[in-house]
């Protein structure tokens, strides 16, 4: 049992390391990096297909990490800007030597904000700094308002929650004000944006704190 605890404080701790190069590399390019994770299918692709357009001021380049398949970097791709796939052939998570990989496949001088679309996964990606400076976490109405208290980690390491579907909610028995309530009770720091990429609502407030963001004009607490 104590060997398998110290195999995984050492991962994490490699990992650590790997994450304080790449964000060294990161700040000494200006380049701001964004790691956005949820479920499957919670909607992080349709969301940065919704937001990057909105962006246009700011250079965009996007890390897609997948188990399988391009089609996320597909779907990207379509948007004109620089899309590097990471294919993890079955692990759950991305990790920052993955990334400092793709990373090596960007010319970082001509990026401004540089998004990491992680594995759809609540739990593991949360474990794992890929040496961003902002964390968002995409839930989407379908999964259930239960979810923050259930899957802490993801939530209290992040700095903002999207709250995707809006237009389904009539449909399921989420409660977007209990949601938001223990979202708030967990970490009342937390940004919390109520988005629909079916009809757009949100879309718009949600490019301009991105932008704002990327551009120093807001600060978010750890
Ligand atoms: N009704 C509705 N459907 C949405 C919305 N956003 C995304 N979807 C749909 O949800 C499905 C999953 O969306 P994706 O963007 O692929 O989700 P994802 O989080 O990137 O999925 P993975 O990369 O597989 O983890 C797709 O069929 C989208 O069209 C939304 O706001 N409303
Ligand atoms: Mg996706």
């Amino acid at each position: 049992m104590s060997v398998k605890v110290v195999v995984g404080k050492n991962i994490l701790d490699a990992n650590e390391k790997n994450a304080d190069d790449l964000r060294k590399v990161f700040h000494e390019s200006g380049v701001r990096v964004v790691n956005m994770l949820g479920s499957p299918g919670s909607g992080k692709t349709s969301i940065l297909q919704k937001v990057i357009p909105g962006l246009s001021p700011l250079r965009v380049a996007v890390i897609e990490g997948d188990i399988a398949t391009t089609r996320d970097a597909e779907r990207l791709s379509s948007l004109g800007i620089q899309v590097v796939q990471i294919t993890t052939l079955g692990a759950c998570h991305l990790d920052a030597s993955m990334v400092s990989r793709a990373v090596s496949e960007i010319d970082l001088s001509t990026v401004d904000l540089l998004f990491i679309e992680n594995v759809g996964n609540l739990v593991c990606p949360a474990s794992f700094d890929l040496g961003e400076d902002l964390r968002i976490l995409v839930l989407s109405v379908a999964e259930g308002s239960d979810k923050p208290l259930k899957y802490p980690a993801a939530f209290l390491t992040s700095q903002a929650v999207i709250i995707n579907k809006k237009d389904l909610i009539p449909y399921t028995d989420f409660s977007l004000e209990s949601a938001v309530a223990e979202i708030r009770s967990m970490k009342s720091s937390l940004e919390i944006f109520e988005v629909s990429c079916r009809t757009g609502e949100g879309i718009e407030r949600l490019c301009g704190w991105i932008e704002d963001w990327a551009k120093g004009k807001v600060e978010v607490s750890k």
